[in-house]
């Protein structure tokens, strides 16, 4: 029961994240700040180097350089997380990768709904990270109890879109006229309240216990906490922020700067203070959105990711009190033991590639396993980016922005089932997705190579 008048999910997620953009730079004016400069130094990257520049265009990437990749949001219950499940299927976001947040003393646990196709991350590239907050985790039973009553009592979604979802599962899709009716309504759950649904009181004590649960219980909605384009130089991005009366959290998260980009380098703008009215008309202060930037680099094989664990985890203790340069100088030390060209990258694997015939003949007389054509030059491959979060730097992200200066400290254990089962559905293994692409590849690449032309 296909029907050609419906609007194709990447096309209804380009829409939604068009407007969530412009809504987020009209709440948050310096987030629009934070795009003009990441505009400013992605146009001096490109201007100082034209291979890149053609390399991005022939990709087809240029002129989507300045999309957002990614948002975060936080919510309250299993339900909401269920809903929202359903309202990012109508846009081909699935919920990929679990985060246990609460070893790194965030009392949360999350995934990323994103889109599982390379195709369609291409076309639009926008996730968003999705966290449920573990009240389990309050000692305090009765803080517990009164939060789970204020959670309760809301509903984040409205009507109208709930209405739209029902009708997006029955008909298989929606046309122009619902997936604009959609985008709209869709969007008012995440949009900012200045007014808490709690008295200064209730948001004071839920606040001491764990500001992120402040956050959480005490507003309408799961308000879109930060936006995040890429750059071509994360460094650059990071140095300016002061230029332009932007201050940026005290160190990059994740890998250092290397010639061959591995995982994800980010840092965020410090959440800004926000004047919030309280329950009996008291004012407050509440911190909670900020403008965070990305640059992205090759996705990372088990064997590549326990060998980055350790090098950070060997890194961690520079982290404290460091500014970001010295820090990026000791973390370039110790990521000495990462190799850093794709030959070994590859040959070690280290990370995902993708393979592709080049178009030149098999040579005669060989085994023509995969390394014999790639080292003819029959086979070759690039490097597959990381599309998805590090839980070390979310938590960085988290701490920075939440008036929460403690350390990482392991508590709760990983609840993934719980997660699964809030959402009704299993969480794609990121990992399988990466080695699924680069089997893929293979199995193509060697029917792709013109066998030897037999000598006449
Ligand atoms: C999410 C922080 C994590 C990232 O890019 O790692 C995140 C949040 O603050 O809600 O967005
Ligand atoms: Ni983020």
């Amino acid at each position: 029961m296909s029907d050609t008048n419906f609007v194709h999910a990447a096309d209804i997620r380009a829409r939604f994240a068009r407007a969530m953009s412009a809504m987020y730079q009209a709440e948050v004016p310096q987030y629009g700040t934070l795009i003009e400069l990441v505009n400013d130094v992605n146009a001096e990257v490109l201007a100082a180097n034209p291979a890149l520049a053609e390399r991005l265009t022939a990709a087809g990437e240029r002129d989507r350089i300045g999309v957002e990749r990614h948002g975060a949001i936080r919510v309250g219950t299993p339900d909401e997380l269920a809903m929202l499940r359903r309202l990012f299927a109508v846009m081909g976001m699935q919920p990929v990768g679990y985060y246990d947040l609460s070893v790194a003393g965030v009392p949360v646990h999350s995934t990323a709904f994103r889109p599982l196709d390379k195709a369609e991350l291409d076309t639009n590239p926008f996730r968003l990270f999705t966290s449920l907050l573990r009240l389990d985790l309050i000692q305090n039973t009765a803080l517990r109890e009164r939060a789970e009553a204020i959670l309760a009592a809301r509903d984040i979604f409205t009507p109208n879109v709930r209405t739209l979802i029902d009708r997006y599962e029955r008909q298989g899709g929606l046309d122009t006229t619902d997936a604009d009716a959609f985008v709209t309504e869709a969007l008012e759950t995440f949009r900012w309240h200045a007014d808490a649904t709690v008295d200064y009181a209730t948001y004071d004590a839920l606040r001491h216990e764990h500001p992120l649960i402040a956050d959480v219980v005490c507003f309408r909605g799961p308000h879109i906490n930060h936006l995040t384009p890429r750059t071509l130089d994360i460094d650059a991005a990071q140095a300016r922020m002061p230029d332009r009366g932007i201050t940026p959290k005290a160190v990059i998260e994740g890998p250092p700067r290397r010639d061959q980009p591995i995982l994800l380098r980010q840092t965020s703008f410090k959440a800004l203070e926000e004047t919030i009215r309280f329950a009996g008309d008291t004012a407050g202060q509440h911190t909670a959105r900020f403008g965070e930037i990305e640059q992205r680099g090759a996705a990372l094989t088990p064997r590549g990711r326990a060998l980055y664990d350790r090098l950070l985890n060997a890194s961690k203790d520079y982290k404290q009190g460091a500014d970001n340069t010295e820090y990026q100088a000791q973390l370039a030390a110790v990521f000495e033991d990462f190799p850093d060209d794709l030959e070994t990258l590859r040959r070690d694997e280290l990370a995902y590639f993708q393979y592709r015939a080049t178009g030149q003949p098999a040579p005669n007389d060989s085994a023509n396993d995969l390394e014999t054509l790639v080292a003819a030059g029959c086979i070759t491959a690039d490097p597959i980016i990381y599309e998805d979060f590090l839980p070390v730097s979310a938590a960085g992200i988290f701490r920075s922005n939440l008036g929460d200066d403690s350390e990482a400290d392991s508590s709760g254990d990983a609840q993934r089932d719980a997660m699964e089962s809030a959402l009704g559905t299993e969480i794609t293994d990121e990992m399988a997705l990466y080695a699924d692409i680069q089997a893929r590849s293979i199995e193509r690449a060697l029917t792709d190579v013109p066998t030897a032309a037999t000598p006449g």
